[in-house]
């Protein structure tokens, strides 16, 4: 019988228990080893009771994601939770670690559930753009009622054991699962409980049939960032089912609409960037058996919008840090601008009420860069010239311990040349977080050609600490983020002299799936300070120039290429904005065609496509799938498209290298001609993919 499914007997509980590391997902081993335990439990006539646990960190984490897409091998789980649930010998589901997904319709289907105390419960199906399909969306709301099903199925999130015992998902807290479930098993038979089969318990599910409304407002809570993705949607109309039909129909509805997902682009693309992000973790080129370097004390140095967002960072990671300036008033200004932010967000219930006073006890103000001497890593964010930066980084090489890291938060600086004014060039590389860093979940790890790749480690492992997603990327302009988006910047301005107008271009891009459009951003981050730059550097962008000469500087002056109410920040179309691209482009003798939507989308994301292929050919970015857990995690790339990478190898890359080529003769830019990486594999009829698998 499975190796991977043990069983023991004690005092008649046959205790089953599943060691599949590293998660104990359901592979088809383990599925055909639980069916083979249970039943031959429940036919053992010494048994009266199973209990069914697992090895090593965690309850199952659910079915195992690799499986799918591929032939399903039996059993299937439903037979299996079938054979739970009917089991006519009480057995308990014992959790530690997370319960997750197929682990928690397994639970599920047990006629009792216990759990330590920090166990956690979920289906998180809907991140993967799924629905729970083994059960989930009928048993959950039958244990714990519509309202926290919903919650919990639309949003994906678990939660703990203390929540889970408190609406009834789980019996009761245990120190240990094998003993706690043993107790647990021999308690009901000793009280003779009946066996509680969820399928059979429509309780819960009362209220909800008699006002619907229960249901529908969750939902309609829980869909309001749905935008876009399919999965909430079709969760919600399974939960549905659960409130209107019988168990075996509503466990019908769910099969349907799970199959019909799992099969889809966006279920594709999002179980591929939950790997995709697993994989930028592992950073390549590194030496087996290195180790990061121990951080204790971590400093910051800058209190600007960016220092203060990564201090911030560290702060809700319960991590202390220190945060320097050159001054007392810039320090207090930073200081007293997280404050508000932290405020903000208990103020709006997003933190409680005591995290502001918590947290900014963990940052440390201070004055003077002799301050970082105790520091094992350094995250330099100072204003943005390498003047600048070089200042820095050599009062940082005289003041800094030896072995301590120093990073700088640098957006597009070339890191060899900052590493370069200092004597230990292999302790410096770069960590370029996103605005607003305390937000935004990206970190580019920027190596440059003599960091040490234990300093590198280092830097990863830190930015996972503090809940970032890091990828090691190269030295360039830009790096992967911002030399992508250059591209798409580059043809949006050129859109607006061609005839587009700023609201058509965002409106195909939201459209598409991104947060917001270019010109929307560009408003956002400021226009002066690219007109600024164009004039140091002596080059014009006639639209933008003229749009800075009328004071437009975007949000903050109330108007860019969008015009703003007063305290509102939603772009408003602004006809004054047309008259100045017309009379700009009258100057310049240049006439407005009528362009296609499907123009302006293509235009916006291939040209990406094409920079992330050079950018690959380079060696910047070391897999395809990197560069999609930039764009996820910095942009707001819908994940459902999975990334612009694996975007482009679902259109194909034939079709994008002619229309680039066909743009590039269109628009007299040879810059849009299909870089060789591209060219090369559209040639032969190969995917980005097939370059991670060795290609
Ligand atoms: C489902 O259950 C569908 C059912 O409703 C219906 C069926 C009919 N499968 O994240 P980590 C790998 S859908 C395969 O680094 P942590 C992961 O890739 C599933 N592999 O660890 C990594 O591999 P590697 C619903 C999986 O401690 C290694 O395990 N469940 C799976 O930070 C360690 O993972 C979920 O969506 C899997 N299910 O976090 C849960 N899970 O070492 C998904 C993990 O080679 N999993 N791996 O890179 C998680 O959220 C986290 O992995 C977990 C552990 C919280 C469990």
């Amino acid at each position: 019988m499975s190796e991977i499914v043990k069983a023991e007997h004690r005092d008649g509980i046959a205790t089953i228990t599943v060691d599949n590391p590293p998660v104990n997902a359901l592979s088809a081993a383990v599925r055909r080893g639980i069916l083979e335990r249970v039943n031959a439990a429940v036919a053992d006539s010494k048994v009266q009771a199973i209990v069914l646990t697992c090895a090593g960190r965690t309850f199952i984490a659910g079915a195992d994601i690799t499986e799918f897409g591929k032939p399903p091998q039996p059993p299937s789980l439903h037979e299996v939770i079938d054979a739970l649930d009917a089991s006519p010998k009480p057995i308990v589901a014992a959790i530690h670690g997370t319960a997750l997904g197929g682990g928690l319709e397994t639970a599920l289907g047990c006629h009792f559930r216990v759990a330590v105390k920090s166990a956690k419960l979920g289906l998180p199906e809907v991140k993967l753009g799924l629905l729970p399909g083994a059960g989930g969306t009928q048993r959950l709301p039958r244990a714990v009622g519509p309202e926290l099903a919903v919650q919990m199925i639309l949003g994906g999130n678990p939660i703990s054991a203390a929540e889970a015992l408190s609406h009834g998902l789980i019996d009761e807290v245990v120190d240990d699962t094998v003993a706690g479930g043993e107790a647990f098993a021999r308690k009901v038979l000793a009280e003779q409980r009946s066996l509680r089969r969820l399928r059979d318990d429509d309780s819960k599910l009362a209220a909800a049939r008699a006002d619907r409304s229960i249901f529908t407002n969750a939902v309609a809570a829980m869909t309001k960032k749905a935008r876009g993705f399919e999965a909430p949607f079709a969760c919600a109309d399974a939960i549905g089912a659960a409130i209107d039909l019988p168990f075996d129909e509503g466990m019908k509805r769910e099969r349907d609409g799970f199959l019909k997902l799992v099969v889809g682009d966006q279920s594709k693309a999002q179980r591929y960037a939950f790997f995709a992000e697993r994989e930028a973790a592992k950073v390549a080129g590194v030496p087996e058996g290195t180790k990061p370097r121990p951080v204790t004390k971590v400093a910051v140095i800058g209190a600007g919008t960016m220092g203060g967002g990564i201090a911030m960072s560290f702060a809700n990671a319960g991590i202390p840090v220190t945060l320097i300036e050159t001054g007392e008033q810039t320090l207090q200004r930073g200081l007293g601008i997280m404050q508000k932010n932290y405020e903000a967000s208990a103020a709006r219930g997003g933190l409680p009420p005591d995290a502001p006073a918590k947290r900014m006890a963990l940052i440390t103000g201070v004055v003077g860069l002799e301050n970082v001497k105790d520091a094992d890593l350094i995250i330099e964010a100072v204003f943005e010239t390498m003047a600048v930066k070089k200042e820095v980084f050599s009062a940082l090489d005289a003041y800094a311990k030896p072995g301590a890291v120093l990073a700088s938060n640098t957006s597009y600086l070339n890191i060899d040349a900052i590493a370069s004014v200092t004597k230990r060039p292999q302790d410096v590389l770069g960590m370029h977080f996103f605005s607003p860093a305390n937000v935004m979940k990206l970190c580019e790890i920027v190596r440059g050609v003599q960091t040490a790749p234990d300093a590198l480690l280092t830097a990863v492992t830190v930015a996972k600490a503090i809940a970032k997603v890091p990828v090691v990327v190269g030295v360039c302009d830009g790096f992967v983020g911002n030399r992508m988006l250059a591209a798409r910047s580059n043809q949006a301005e050129k859109l607006l002299f061609e005839g587009a107008l700023p609201q058509q271009v965002d409106a195909v891009v939201t459209k598409f799936g991104m947060p917001m459009g270019p010109f929307a951003m560009g408003d956002l981050a400021g226009l002066d300070i690219g007109w600024r730059s164009r004039q140091d550097r002596g080059i014009k962008s006639e639209i933008a120039d003229a749009l800075c000469e009328a004071g437009r500087f975007g949000q903050k002056t109330g108007k860019g290429y969008y015009a703003y109410e007063a305290g509102s920040r939603a772009p408003l179309p602004d006809p004054e904005v047309e008259t100045l691209i017309n009379d700009t482009l009258a100057k310049l003798g240049l006439k407005r065609r009528e362009i296609s939507d499907q123009e302006i989308l293509e235009r916006m994301i291939y040209p990406m496509i094409n920079e992330g292929a050079r950018i690959l050919e380079e060696k910047i970015a070391a897999r395809p799938s990197d560069i999609d857990v930039v764009w996820i995690y910095g942009y707001g790339w819908p994940v459902y498209r999975g990334g612009p990478m694996f975007y482009a190898d679902l259109v194909g890359l034939k079709p994008i290298a002619e229309r680039l080529s066909h743009y590039a003769k269109q628009t007299n830019d040879p810059s849009l001609e299909p870089a060789p990486l591209l060219k090369r594999l559209a040639d032969e009829g190969r995917t980005f993919a097939s370059l991670a698998k060795g290609g």
